[in-house]
């Protein structure tokens, strides 16, 4: 008996422990003492149902409701239900054979549950799967009647509208800051019918041809082997595809160049690249290229912040939009368009406008401004709107048509094609952010997800049935206008126009147009990005296309790679610059950008902290609190800690105090150096990034004691003032300019 009586005491002594381990009880476990930490909400009887959650309507061209009855809507009633409408009492435990059994096929409400979920993701955009969107109103401004008949720029008419803007490689789950062309897709909801402005912040496509597009991405997206780099054009894929195909390169050069890395969506110009034909009230058509031209002007981030944003705030752009709409500092574009003589060879100085590779220097034909965009409200629901919004060319009211220009007649094929699988059929613009404004009468039937309930039984034409219901409208009720253009008569060839084979001109009218410090970043961008390629041919081919752009170009980034600087195999063009490119040099409002102001812990004195923290919030700006601590400063709430904080989210810093380190303070950064200073070392680090992206910064009182210990008093753009009102002042007229330009070393002319 002696070996059982071993094991009964092992087994005891292996029971105990585990008892020991479970006490003291779970809370909220059956026995356990009621939590002492306070509930986050008092529970409260159910609340009504949110009239939001109503299902979609349909409406007739009467404005008359169909569909399913305003009485059977989606979501509704105070009590859980299956989605069958039945009420739940349980929907935390499965139903099972006992409480250790296993469980029963028969459990409907867990078979629905489960179901529904695994079914929840939806695939991705093929392109532009990274994006946020928001809701907002156009307000036409009449200056473009005597060019377009279409209803929604007139002057003063509203029109409401959803913009998504996007990255184009990444995944839906990557980083914002990275450097890639955006898009920024508009939806007006117009009374003549929905029009998609489907736009990117890039004026010019990387391909003249559609059939094209499949290619370029492929190259653009991560390595099919590996599936790396995400959201990157810095790979062999990238540049082996653009050197080879030299149509790309004044693309490329937008995206080497500050504009592939925004500093906001709300400071991003937007282009509709290709030239679009306008009708008049008489017939008569104009050719036109769209702009979007922000209120705040054309800002980028520099590399190191998109990095570093990257990485501490991967949602940068995102979280910058929604917050600026919450802080009531509405987004704001104005919609202009340049204006071209419709003539037959479809130039314009010397200028093919059918080439989507090519710009019009503003300077050749001014933008005029026709309208004014505001994003006022950000989504519900972030899948029902942003994922869900089905953008496509071929949305036209009446008085805008599309042009010849073959990549713009790819896209109106891809559009829809795409939605049927992402949006899993052909009825997606029944979905509610796609749903038109204007009445749909479609003869449109069936399908998978059809949400109408169409009465009548004769959705054909001609018919005698309905009534001859729908009727075809003709001039005087607004009908869309097909332009009869004149369609060359060719032999159907695979070959694009002559003028299409100069690939370099713009491209260093581009170049040529850049103030020194953003040649000084594009050389930078272009050595980056080369570098991270493993194939020398690759990083020869793309050297001799920068050979043909600028010589200087060339060999600067020929020395940064280690490679001989080729020769240009072309003659350089010597176009004039187009200062309209430059982001430099000129004065924006402040509306909605961020200061940050350190301060010391609770208790310290900072003169003039509450002043200039109502001047800042009244200028438009957005004030954050930075303090060793969170909680409350003077009676003011702290924003950031010293731990949360870092410099890439603040326009500019102003610095009240000069806050010694905690002595448990981890050191900000490894180096030993930045650990000894008097000042807290996360402070120092804040100042010493804000100083290198060339931001205002301004401190008063012993803040000048920080702007020290950071060695960078008295140097351009830091002012120490003699209060806080003056350092703000100061600082406003220094980020009137977005940065503090002469702060970057340019070594290039
Ligand atoms: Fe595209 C999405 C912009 C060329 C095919 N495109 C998409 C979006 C934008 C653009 C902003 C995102 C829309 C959204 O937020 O839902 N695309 C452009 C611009 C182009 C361009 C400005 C050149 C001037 N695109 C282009 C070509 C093709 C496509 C040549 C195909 C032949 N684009 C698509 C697509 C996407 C798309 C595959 C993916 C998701 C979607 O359409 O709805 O159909």
């Amino acid at each position: 008996s002696k070996p059982v009586e071993k094991i009964k005491d092992v087994v005891e002594a292996a029971a105990a422990k585990v008892a020991d381990v479970l006490t003291p009880p779970v809370p909220g476990a059956p026995g356990s003492a009621p939590p002492t930490v306070a509930e986050p909400t008092t529970p409260h009887d159910p609340l009504p149902a949110k009239k939001e959650q109503g299902a979609p309507e349909t409406r007739t061209p009467t404005g008359a409701v169909t569909g399913a009855p305003a009485e059977s809507k989606g979501q509704q009633g105070e009590y859980l239900t299956t989605a069958q409408g039945a009420r739940l009492r349980d929907t935390d435990h499965s139903l099972k054979a006992g409480p250790r059994g296993p469980i029963l096929m028969q459990d409907h409400h867990f078979r629905e549950k489960i179901t529904h979920f695994d079914h929840e993701r939806i695939p991705e955009r093929v392109v532009h799967a990274r994006g946020a969107g928001a809701h907002g109103v156009f307000v036409g401004y009449g200056t473009a009647d005597g060019v377009t008949r279409a209803g929604f720029l007139k002057k003063g008419k509203e029109t409401p509208v959803f913009v998504r803007f996007s990255t184009v490689l990444g995944s839906r789950g990557s980083a914002d800051t990275v450097r890639d062309t955006r898009g920024f897709a508009t939806k007006f909801y117009t009374d003549e019918g929905t029009f998609d402005l489907v736009a990117n912040n890039i004026p010019v496509f990387f391909i003249q041809d559609a059939i094209k597009f499949p290619d370029i991405i492929h190259a653009g997206k991560p390595h099919p082997d590996r599936e790396i780099p995400q959201a990157q054009s810095a790979h062999d894929t990238f540049w082996d595809f653009v050197s080879l195909h030299t149509e790309a390169q004044h693309h490329t050069i937008w995206n080497m160049s500050d504009r592939g890395i925004p500093r906001s969506y709300r400071t991003m110009e937007g282009f509709g690249v290709h030239t679009f034909r306008l009708i008049n009230d008489a017939g008569e058509t104009v050719l036109v290229k769209f702009h979007w031209k922000p209120k705040l002007g054309v800002h980028s981030l520099t590399w190191e912040e998109a990095q570093i944003a990257a990485g501490v705030d991967p949602d940068f752009h995102r979280r910058d939009l929604y917050d600026a709409i919450e802080a009531g500092a509405f987004p704001e574009w104005e919609l202009g368009i340049q204006v071209f003589p419709d003539t037959p060879e479809e130039t314009f100085a010397g200028i093919d406008l059918l080439d989507p590779t090519k710009i019009v220097p503003e300077e050749l034909a001014p933008v005029q401004r026709v309208g004014k965009l505001v994003l006022n409200r950000t989504p519900r629901n972030f899948f029902a709107e942003t994922e869900q919004v089905a953008f496509h060319l071929g949305h036209l009211p009446p008085g805008i048509d599309v042009t010849n220009d073959p990549l713009l007649q790819g896209r109106l094929f891809s559009y829809v094609d795409t939605q049927l699988t992402r949006l899993g059929g052909p009825n997606y613009s029944q979905i509610p952010i796609n749903r038109p404004h204007a009445p749909v009468n479609d003869m449109l039937r069936d399908g998978f997800h059809q949400h109408a309930v169409h009465a009548g039984v004769a959705p054909y034409r001609p018919n005698s049935l309905d009534g001859g219901n729908p009727f075809t409208a003709g001039d005087k009720e607004n009908a869309f206008l097909d332009v009869p253009v004149r369609v060359a008569e060719a032999p159907k060839v695979r070959q694009n126009p002559a003028s299409f084979d100069d690939h370099y001109s713009q491209v260093r009218l581009f170049w040529l147009s850049m103030s020194p410090v953003e040649k000084e970043h594009i050389i930078r961008a272009y050595t980056f990005e080369l570098g991270k390629c493993y194939e020398q041919a690759i990083k020869e081919r793309q050297l001799q296309s920068l050979a043909n752009i600028d010589p200087v170009l060339c060999a600067e980034v020929a020395t940064g790679l280690g490679l001989p600087a080729p020769k240009p195999t072309i003659e350089l063009a010597e176009p004039a610059p187009s200062p309209a490119l430059s982001q430099v040099g000129g004065e924006w409002p402040p509306d909605g950008r961020i200061v940050g102001i350190v301060v010391g812990p609770d208790g310290t004195d900072v003169p003039g902290l509450a002043e200039v923290r109502t001047a800042i919030q009244t200028a438009g700006m957005v004030p954050l609190i930075i303090a060793p601590h969170g909680g409350k400063v003077g009676g003011l709430p702290v924003q950031r800690t010293f731990a949360t904080a870092r410099s890439i989210e603040f326009d500019a810093i102003l610095v009240g105090a000069a806050p010694v380190p905690a002595p448990d303070a981890i050191p900000a950064r490894d180096d030993k150096a930045g650990a000894a200073t008097s000042v807290d070392p996360r402070v120092v680090l804040l100042l010493d990034e804000a100083w290198r992206h060339a931001k205002a910064i301004g401190a008063w009182g012993e803040g000048t004691e920080a702007l020290q210990q950071a060695g960078i008093a008295g140097t351009p753009g830091v002012v120490a003032a003699e209060s806080a009102a003056a350092a703000l002042t100061e600082v406003q007229q220094l980020m009137a300019a977005h940065r503090v330009w002469e702060r970057f070393p340019a070594t290039v002319a």
